[in-house]
């Protein structure tokens, strides 16, 4: 009996030491398998966590780029417009005069020749003043019943035009009074409120005349009107039929115009600028304002 409870005793430590052998084996293998799994989780989350860190990172990018590439352009033309703005070169705007003064870089034809411009050489009925409107100074061109004009001599008088670096002429005029009725096509009737010379050269055997064209503010006829008095070429930029009393801004590729009248290139170096007020025809009031002459880079 003691025999058979012996083998009963270690037939259960048996079982008992079996059923923990096989326990810790089932734990272990699950330890396992959480340590096998575990590092492939980590890595998926990885991933997942990357994937949104770089999404995040290119939304923003997104959403940053258009501003940036706005940035970017915005300082290109910039550039591009400060580098025109350097090559521009200022004849007159008026600015260095005292408001009332007479624009002394200018020069007046007094007993038929070019002297500077002074006081004394003023006749009633015409007036160059500078005027001051709103921080702004212009000049002002005033005549009655006469054909005045100020002139400005390339290479001569504090400038230096070469067409082929500055084929543009700009400038802003603003009609105040013009002739009455006058037209640029009509010989009895031919007075400009506002006319802006470019003269090119004189030419002819006995008595030299210049070739040259007249832009002008025509009293009444339409803009693109071009008219020929031999040499000299009018063409209508600003007229009344539009209006007076507003600034218009005026650009002329003046190479282009010179072939277009003329036929063939102009010579490289134009004589002269010359600002008109012209009613000696109509003997009525012509007054307009100048301002911002300026020679231009090609476009
Ligand atoms: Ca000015
Ligand atoms: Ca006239």
């Amino acid at each position: 009996m003691n025999r058979i409870n012996k083998l009963a005793r270690v037939l259960a430590a048996t079982i008992l030491i079996t059923l923990f052998a096989s326990f810790f084996q089932m734990a272990s293998a699950q330890d396992v398998q959480v340590a096998q799994v575990a590092p492939d989780v980590q890595v998926a989350q990885d991933v997942q966590e990357a994937q949104d860190v770089q999404e995040a990172q290119d939304a923003q990018e997104a959403q940053d780029a258009p501003d940036v590439q706005v940035a970017q352009d915005v300082q290109e033309a910039q550039e591009a417009q400060d580098a025109q703005e350097a090559q521009v070169i200022l004849l007159d705007d008026f600015e260095s005069y005292d408001d009332g003064a007479l624009p002394l870089k200018w020069k007046y034809l007094h007993d038929k020749k070019l002297v500077w411009l002074a006081p004394e050489h003023m006749r009633p009925n015409e007036r160059f003043t500078v005027v001051e409107e709103d921080g702004n100074k212009a000049l002002r061109v005033h005549v009655r019943g006469e054909a005045v004009h100020l002139t400005m001599a390339n290479e001569e008088d504090g400038f230096d035009w070469d067409l082929t670096s500055h084929p543009r002429l700009a400038w802003d005029w603003r009609a105040i009074s013009l002739p009455e009725n006058a037209r640029e096509d009509k010989k009895n009737l031919n007075d400009t409120g506002a006319g802006l010379y470019v003269i090119y050269k004189f030419e002819g055997f006995i008595i030299k005349k210049p070739k040259a064209i007249k832009y002008v503010y025509s009293s009444t006829l339409p803009v693109g009107t071009v008219v020929s008095y031999g040499k000299l070429k009018v063409i209508v930029v600003s007229t009344a039929a539009d209006g007076i009393g507003e600034w218009q801004h005026i650009e002329r590729d003046v190479v282009a115009d010179y072939r277009e009248v003329f036929g063939g290139d102009p010579p490289d170096r134009p004589l002269s600028i010359r600002l008109w007020g012209d009613s000696d025809n109509t003997g009525s009031l012509a007054e307009a304002d100048f301002d911002n002459i300026r020679l231009l880079p090609p476009k």
